[in-house]
């Protein structure tokens, strides 16, 4: 089947974005025979490195890692420059793939879907469009990203400010001059933290608006040379097997040993070497630093150390500090000389968790204790992940439910792919899956081959419909909880991963956090016991 010129023919699937998720999903679909079209709000494909363009933006998984595994000659073909890659590089690879599998013509580009209905008669998806089309599909799969509904503070006045402001996730195609511009950051996250140093050495002068000081790992990036590469490639199929039966998705296996074992002069010598490596293996050092708070104590207090060491004012470090959580139960950034960033002469860090942002004024940001005259804003304060992006579309599921009703209290997934009430709608990467504790790529490539050999096993039978049942979603609820349980995630209560970083969003951790290997094996279970916990009909 193929849509009619004038938008209205039906395909046997819809996908919603062309990031990382949705180029994979329509080369595979399309491979097995089944007409597919992909919507996307973006006017390119890229997905989140589409919008993020902010200065410094870089993936913190490693590059050769942080592709696509699934084409033996594209990862053999594609040479990544550096240790991470950039924005613009990941921007070229991810259009490099969109061109060599021929996939634009099934692409339409600048269509954002406002609305999805289930139709349960035929058992169809109605979907709509902000150009108000409406297109009829088999199977509705949102590949929509963790991280791409920003999350802009709603502080009082900034409509008032005379100067420019942007959110990092949102940023404009031509870039931003900060060339003799008073700059103020607002947020110290992943992206507050690879922002800040390449802002300090553009702008006269720039303040970080820090509400919660952060653990960060240098990344120690640099160029791939051309026998690393070599090597790489050459042990491509050894590193993919690694990385699929990991826990997190990279080419790294977690140590076995406890951080209580060595003793203290060993256990320094280890996250020496590890800080000095660089990455977010930084982690992996030992078994259970996100499991016993003892150990991950242990870890704490050496970058808290760290931390003392670079940067010079003594005040400047301490309020640079983490105290309130430990390290990686919050998102662990890593970072290009961010710590030393506040040894220049023209960043000044305030602490707004002390004196907290009261308005924007037209001139500047002002905190209870002292006004900042600003020329230029920048909010790097996340966003609302996971759930944000699928409750951005109002979709609703049998008897009209709308997905906002039914999640109006958290999330709940079956496996993080399919949802009690919305039957023939997959959601790769959702909530309840491993997601954003993965890297990217490697839970999305097993999310794409698990939904497309369920359709390809429903179409076999000549079954039309497939939904989770309420049972199943509960227990895959309880169990979800239960691993977020058995790690220290849920303590950091200022969590983006529990929702707490957005005013009045419910508190539940939404990742799976039972490890990605784990995860892949239920995965595999279900399908291979006939898609145990839905029910599938005709
Ligand atoms: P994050 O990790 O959510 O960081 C956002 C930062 O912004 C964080 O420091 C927040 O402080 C801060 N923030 C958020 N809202 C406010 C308000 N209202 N006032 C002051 N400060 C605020 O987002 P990122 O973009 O850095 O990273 C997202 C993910 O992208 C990252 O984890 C990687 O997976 C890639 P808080 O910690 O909430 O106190």
């Amino acid at each position: 089947m193929t849509l009619s010129p004038n938008g209205t023919g039906e395909q046997d699937v819809l996908v919603v974005g062309a990031g990382f998720s949705g180029l994979y999903a329509l080369h595979r679909l399309r491979g097995q025979g089944l007409s597919v079209t992909l919507l996307e709000a973006g006017d390119g494909v890229g997905g989140t490195w589409y919008w993020n363009r902010y200065p410094g933006a870089r993936c913190d998984s490693e590059s050769y890692y942080y592709s696509y595994s699934f084409d033996e000659e594209l990862q053999n073909e594609w040479e990544w420059s550096e240790r991470y890659p950039q924005q613009p590089e990941i921007m070229a690879y991810l259009n490099h793939v969109a061109d060599r599998f021929d996939l634009r013509r099934d692409i339409r580009l600048g269509t954002r879907v406002v609305s999805a209905e289930f139709d349960d008669g035929p058992a169809r998806w109605h979907v709509t469009t902000d150009a108000g089309e409406r297109l009829t599909c088999r199977f509705l799969v949102t590949a929509v990203g963790c991280l791409s509904t920003a999350n802009v503070p709603a502080i009082p006045g900034l409509d008032t400010f005379a100067g420019e402001w942007f959110h990092t996730g949102r940023w404009p195609h031509e870039g931003v001059d900060f060339a003799g511009r008073r700059v103020g950051i607002v947020g110290t996250g992943s992206t507050g933290i690879q922002a800040v140093p390449v802002i300090a050495e553009q702008a006269a002068h720039l303040t970080v608006f820090q509400r919660t000081a952060n653990y960060s790992i240098p990344a120690r990036n640099g160029p791939e040379s051309v026998e690393s590469r070599q090597a790489i490639k050459d042990d491509y199929a050894e590193i993919r097997r690694i990385q699929r039966e990991s826990t997190n998705g990279h080419p790294f296996l977690i140590s076995e040993r406890s951080a209580l074992e060595p003793s203290e002069d060993e256990r320094r010598a280890i996250y020496e070497a590890a800080w000095e490596r660089g990455g977010l293996r930084f982690r992996a050092s030992f078994a259970d630093l996100l499991s016993d708070r003892a150990a991950n104590d242990t870890a704490s207090d050496f970058i808290r150390t760290k931390i003392r060491e670079i940067v010079r004012d003594p005040e400047v470090a301490e309020r640079l500090t983490p105290r309130d959580h430990g390290f990686a139960t919050k998102r662990p950034p890593i970072d290009t000389d961010y710590f030393e960033a506040y040894n220049r002469e023209n960043v000044t860090l305030v602490d707004v968790r002390e004196t907290p942002i009261e308005e924007v004024t037209p001139t500047g940001l002002r905190t209870s204790a002292a006004e900042y005259p600003l020329d230029r804003i920048v909010f790097a304060t996340g966003f609302d992940a996971m759930t944000g992006p699928l409750l951005g579309i109002d979709i609703r599921g049998t008897g009209g439910r709308t997905l906002r009703d039914k999640w109006a209290d958290g999330p709940r997934t079956y496996l993080g792919l399919g949802i009690a009430g919305f039957p023939n709608l997959f959601t790769i990467t959702g909530p309840g899956s491993p997601s954003v504790l993965c890297n990217m790529p490697t839970a999305i490539e097993q999310h794409v081959d698990w939904i497309a050999d369920c359709i390809a096993d429903l179409d076999a039978r000549g079954l039309a419909r497939m939904e989770a049942t309420e049972d199943a979603e509960t227990a895959w609820v309880a169990h979800n909880n239960e691993a977020a349980g058995k790690t220290l995630l849920p303590q950091a209560s200022s969590s983006w991963y529990l929702g707490a970083n957005v005013p009045g969003k419910p508190r539940v951790f939404m990742p799976y956090a039972g490890g990605f290997a784990a995860y892949t094996r239920i995965c595999d279970e279900v399908a291979a016991e006939e898609y145990r916990g839905f029910v599938r009909t005709r």
